[in-house]
């Protein structure tokens, strides 16, 4: 899979579904004729990459864990074409998102202070480019790009509105640029990761992998170093039901108290670890995941999930580390370990008498990343349909309690929204994504789908409807059943007045000057 090529797709249906087809058409004669309007000319390219929902392993991938997400319809549509001499970017809905304009460096930092939404499109600019001078290839000279954007995915919900944006705009630079044809899956999957992570947030690769090499009909096992993804069958009967908490996480504005705290705390906890199983303290601050400090955990309580339990009750502390305990034990100041690293020295800066919990934070990770292997055995195994889907459902759940209890990053919402899930008949329910607001994914039988959105439109969103939250008509975008969705693609639709399929540049791009450009339209 990671090595396969970008899809170029000719036929809407490809993508869509014969039933999604009418409204994805409609959704790109928008994103064209605006773009016209705006720019004077057609796109040359389009480019897509849908949002995903994470069934199981949540905050293990940046501990080199893997996980098992989803691609959903839900997507971002990037419209591009080269023109000017600056880099528009510009978005179908101009009010929500207003237009941003950068210079055409490649170089150029990115304000993390300032976050704006068209910064997912510089790291994506950027990516491009360091992926190029990463593998030798020579990168065209910037060109000045016109560029449209519009997005289905719900902002902040964690179903990785992020990855669409980064990863279409991806494909769309690389597109216009010329040098699409050479870039495998696992490449853009692996450079939008390391691209993504110029907004401000040090996180895993799962959400850009998925939404590159998501496949319709199966989940994924998405593993990493290198990146892979090996398809999963859900059980017959199944379907997973997506439900909007309405409370927005704004994971990049609050990075250095959640998400990037995190993922110190797993560090940190990685080394203290190393340091109780005995490796000098210099070889300890080398240690960068839990990952990395499993087979020593092994060699000395032995494989499974109640020797992993057992050894970080032991060797970890209840409650709180301060800094300057972990500098004692590692012999030397936090701040040199982080050198270099912006956004942990971020955090670092603002650690109050709350401190790390890294007892907490690896029993999480060690366990779900446990959970994310029993949930794909589940799915292979020659059980019963309902069978797996009781199990299933217990992994889920065991996997929101730890969410929850452990590595603290639900919410109120979120938790009385899996409540109200399970109250109305959900096999399992837990958060999807980063937490701390945002979704939920429930297992529901496919039957009993129509019941239970309607049992939980009543529990958890009638309030919500009456407070003025969200608006009736609105509740189909909060609350849906999902089946796993296409990944990320290049759309080379057909003209609209002509018959041939319009071509992409395969070969670097010159100016535009030089070169007439290819138009793009449907
Ligand atoms: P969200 O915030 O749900 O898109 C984030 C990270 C993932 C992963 C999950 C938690 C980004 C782009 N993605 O996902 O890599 O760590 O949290 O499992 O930050």
């Amino acid at each position: 899979m990671a090595s396969l090529p970008i899809p170029e797709v000719e036929e809407i249906e490809a993508i869509y579904g014969l039933e999604g087809a009418v409204e994805a058409t409609s959704r790109y004669q928008r994103l064209a004729a605006a773009f016209k309007e705006k720019y004077g000319q057609a796109p040359e390219i389009y480019a897509r990459a849908p949002g995903r929902v994470n069934l199981i392993g949540e905050h293990i991938d940046y501990e080199g864990y893997g996980v098992l997400p989803m691609a959903i319809r839900q997507d971002t549509i990037v419209a591009i074409r080269r023109g000017g001499d600056k880099l528009v970017v510009a978005n179908l809905e101009a009010e929500q998102y207003p237009e941003i304009e950068f210079g055409t460096d490649p170089a150029q930092a990115l304000d993390v202070a300032k976050h704006t939404w068209a910064n997912y499109f510089l790291s994506a600019y950027k990516g491009v480019f360091e992926h190029l001078q990463s593998k030798g290839i020579a990168a065209p000279s910037p060109v000045g790009l016109q560029v449209m954007v519009h997005g289905t995915v719900p902002l902040g919900s964690g179903l990785s509105s992020s990855a669409a944006i980064v990863c279409s705009s991806s494909l769309a630079i690389a597109a216009v640029l010329g040098v699409a044809g050479s870039l495998t899956k696992g490449d853009v999957s692996e450079f939008t990761c390391t691209a993504e992570r110029h907004v401000g947030v040090t996180s895993g690769g799962m959400d850009q992998a998925i939404s590159v090499m998501g496949m319709p009909g199966v989940a994924m096992l998405v593993e990493f170093n290198p990146v892979r993804a090996t398809d999963v069958q859900l059980p017959a009967g199944s379907t997973f039901v997506i439900a909007n908490s309405m409370a927005v996480s704004k994971k990049a504005e609050t990075a250095d108290r959640r998400y990037n705290l995190r993922v110190v705390e797993c560090r940190l906890a990685a080394m203290m670890l190393a340091v109780a199983l005995g490796k000098p303290p210099g070889e300890a601050a080398a240690v960068t995941t839990l990952k990395q400090v499993e087979p020593a955990i092994i060699d000395k309580y032995g494989p499974g999930a109640e020797a992993q339990d057992k050894a970080v009750r032991e060797l970890l502390h209840e409650g709180v580390y301060m800094p300057e305990e972990v500098e004692g034990l590692l012999q030397r100041p936090l701040a040199s370990i982080y050198e270099g690293n912006a956004s942990a020295l971020r955090v670092l800066g603002v650690v109050g008498p709350e401190g790390f919990r890294l007892r907490d934070r690896a029993l999480h990770v060690y366990s779900e990343a446990g959970r994310v292997y029993g949930f794909r055995d589940v799915c292979k195994s020659d059980a019963a349909a309902e069978d797996k889907l009781s199990q299933l459902g217990s992994l889920m759940d065991a996997s929101h309690a730890s969410c929850a209890g452990l590595y603290e990053c639900s919410c109120a919402e979120l938790d009385a929204l899996v409540g109200a899930a399970r109250a109305a008949g959900a096999l399992g329910a837990r958060l999807t994504g980063a937490g701390w607001g945002g979704c939920t994914v429930s297992l529901v039988r496919e039957a009993d789908a129509p019941k239970f959105i309607a049992a939980l439109r009543e529990q958890y969103y009638a309030p919500l409807v009456a407070q003025g939250v969200v608006k009736e008509k609105d509740l189909g975008e909060c609350l849906f059943a999902s089946k796993p969705s296409s990944g990320a693609a290049l759309m080379k639709l057909k003209l609209a007045s002509h018959e041939q399929p319009a071509e992409a540049p395969t070969q670097p791009a010159a100016a535009p000057a030089e070169q007439e450009a290819v138009m793009y339209e449907i």
